[in-house]
């Protein structure tokens, strides 16, 4: 380590203490912030501190209530939930405010290395706020905040939330995004000229592999049907009415099929008045919110992503390492996780004739089916879940390392 205007005894003694903390230390105590709906930030920030607890740091969540996938007993977790004051002048409930409150008792307690924040807005505004408030006492913590999505393609680029955003993305200690497609997209929309680091999304591959639920297949498809699923919050960005044009071309070529919907969302209506324009709600299922998407995945033969923005597409990942190839859009980080004509096919954004024709393609010639499914479980093993919560391990250390380094100058 090289620390400027600084004698070999010391640099020797700096270098220990760095290395100290790194060999010694290992076990970190670290708060992570997300939303706890379903939604892919969410999913990633809560896999996250479950891995990172596994390995023997203490996390502790902070969110306004548990988050859907934090599910059973981990004995290094803890969760804090924010509860936000009603008072009859709020019309709006800060809840950025209870939240700054919350992480600055975190920082202070339960004596926190770092606060990890999944999604800018607020989180990243909330831990600015809370280690400003700290002063000396709080100087120590890492702020580090993972962008997601739309809180800087959609919601964070807008004018109402621009500065703010890119403010507090200027004062997190360090700043990742989930793809290089989101990074050079946070470059181009806001005025930062930091270091964004990519680590990308991650799978549990033992839990989202293929199982046997043939009893489920048989419920679903008594006929021998394909399986073709879309998973979403049915967002108007996932365009889950294109999924179901792409599964009504399918059933016009001849192929025998049921198009398993689940999730749920603002566009639902839209979906189901667009099956019925169709007339194919017998074939299509809407299972709504799902634990155990995996099972779900296990029965499919394709997955349909036809979003019209999608920074990584986790949901597409999960259906990857259960061998389900993937029928996508190309918009975003969706060329660089699905590859073209190898785990699947990347189409023309909005393009459903086009998604339609590979479908049938795929769904018509059982060897490119299999091959594609063995290939799509392949690319997934690139994003294994202990290699990148490896990443993020490494990440907080470097983070932490830099901090102290810069304390001794
Ligand atoms: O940004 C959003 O729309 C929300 C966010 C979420 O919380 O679901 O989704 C984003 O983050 C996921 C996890 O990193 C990515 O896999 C999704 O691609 C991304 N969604 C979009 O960019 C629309």
């Amino acid at each position: 380590m090289l620390v400027k205007g600084m004698n070999a005894g010391a640099e020797k003694s700096v270098s220990y203490l760095y290395n100290s903390f790194l060999i010694l230390d290992l076990h970190m105590n670290i708060g992570i912030v997300c939303y706890p709906t379903y939604g892919g930030s969410g999913v990633v920030a809560t896999e996250l501190g479950i891995g990172l607890a596994k390995k023997g740091h203490k996390v502790h969540f902070l969110s306004y209530a548990r988050p859907q996938r934090l599910n059973e007993f981990e004995s290094n977790i803890d969760f804090h939930e924010v509860a936000v004051n009603v008072y009859p002048l709020f019309e709006y409930p800060p809840y950025d405010l209870a939240l700054a409150s919350h992480m600055v008792d975190l920082i202070k307690y339960q004596k926190l290395d770092v606060l990890h924040v999944h999604y800018a807005i607020p989180h990243a505004t909330s831990a600015y706020l809370a280690k400003k408030i700290l002063g000396d006492a709080g100087k120590h913590v890492a702020i580090i905040t993972t962008l997601h999505g739309t809180d800087i393609t959609i919601v964070g680029s807008d004018p109402s939330y621009l500065p703010v955003v890119e403010f507090s993305i200027n004062q997190s200690d360090s700043v990742t995004a989930v793809s290089e497609y989101l990074r050079d997209e946070t470059y181009e929309k806001f005025g930062t000229t930091r270091n964004i680091h990519v680590i990308p999304n991650f799978v549990d591959m033992d839990r989202f592999q293929r199982v046997e639920r043939s009893h489920f297949r048989k419920a679903i498809c008594p006929n021998d049907e394909f399986v073709l699923t879309h998973v979403s919050n049915f967002r108007k960005v996932k365009r889950v009415t294109d999924a179901v044009d792409v599964f009504h071309r399918v059933l016009n070529s001849g192929i025998k099929a049921k198009l398993l919907l689940v999730g749920d969302g603002p566009d639902r209506v839209n979906v189901e008045t667009r099956c019925r324009e169709l007339g194919i709600c017998d074939q299509v299922r809407m299972l709504g919110k799902q634990e155990k998407v995996e099972e779900i995945l296990s029965t499919s033969d394709l997955f349909l992503m036809p979003s019209g923005s999608e920074t990584f597409g986790l949901a597409a990942l999960e259906a990857m390492s259960c061998s389900v190839p993937v029928i996508s859009s190309d918009v975003g980080g969706l060329p660089g996780l699905n590859i073209d004509g190898e785990t699947g096919f990347v189409c023309p954004l909005g393009d459903v004739d086009e998604m339609g024709r590979k479908a049938i393609s795929l769904l018509r010639d059982k060897e490119k089916l299999s091959t594609f499914s063995k290939a799509a479980r392949k690319r997934a093993e690139e994003f294994e879940l202990s290699k990148i919560v490896a990443q993020y391990e490494q990440h907080y250390e470097y983070v932490i390392g830099k901090m102290k380094e810069r304390e001794l100058v």
